[in-house]
């Protein structure tokens, strides 16, 4: 007779897996432009994430790239024009209230045009990169932002309570 021990922690991930295959995404972009000490933040307005720092970004739109839809997203909020994107990370955001995994796949920008600006959206701001607003951001940035400034590219899953503040629980790793 064959004995199968099933070890727990697998088994959840197993579970975890088929949650987040099963599960519908919605895509995000997030761009951070950057200069040699500096990243531009934008307070946000409005809306999703309102009162906190984040980079900039949004739903994309079905007749556009995910790059197309990080450089619409950033003229619209910031007045920058990106001229070339860098991927840096993937993200996945589970709301315990929320049947939907936002997949939002993060840029950074070191070649932009044009005047920051303040939008209805957003209110942008410079910050030294080593200095950031932490406390008035997404309880997850702390996490991957280290790798983000390393230049290491990321992966992250982040499950938050329905508060959109407490974490229960992160998977974390550079890819
Ligand atoms: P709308 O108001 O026009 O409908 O929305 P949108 O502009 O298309 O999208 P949005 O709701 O503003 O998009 C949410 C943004 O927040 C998107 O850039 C992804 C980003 N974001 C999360 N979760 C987190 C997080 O935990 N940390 C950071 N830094 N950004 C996050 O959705």
């Amino acid at each position: 007779m064959t004995v199968t021990v099933i070890d727990a922690r697998s088994a959840a991930q197993q579970v975890e897996d088929a949650e987040h295959q099963r599960l519908p995404h919605r895509l995000y972009t997030l761009i951070f432009p950057l200069d040699k000490t500096r990243v531009l933040l934008g307070m946000k307005k409005r809306g999703f994430g309102s009162n906190k720092f984040n980079g900039f970004g949004g739903k994309v739109e079905p007749n556009e790239s995910i790059e197309q839809g990080a450089i619409r997203e950033l003229r619209e909020e910031s007045g920058l024009c990106a001229q070339s994107v860098d991927k840096c990370g993937l993200l996945f955001f589970y709301f315990e209230d929320d049947p939907v995994v936002m997949e939002v796949h993060v840029f950074v920008t070191r070649e932009y045009v044009g005047d920051v600006q303040e939008t209805e959206e957003m209110r942008p701001q410079w910050f030294d990169i080593h200095d950031m607003p932490f406390k008035q951001m997404w309880a997850d940035d702390p996490r991957w932002w280290p790798y983000l400034l390393k230049g290491q590219n990321f992966a992250g899953q982040f499950w938050f309570k329905a508060d959109q503040v407490t974490i229960t629980h992160e998977k974390l790793r550079a890819l």
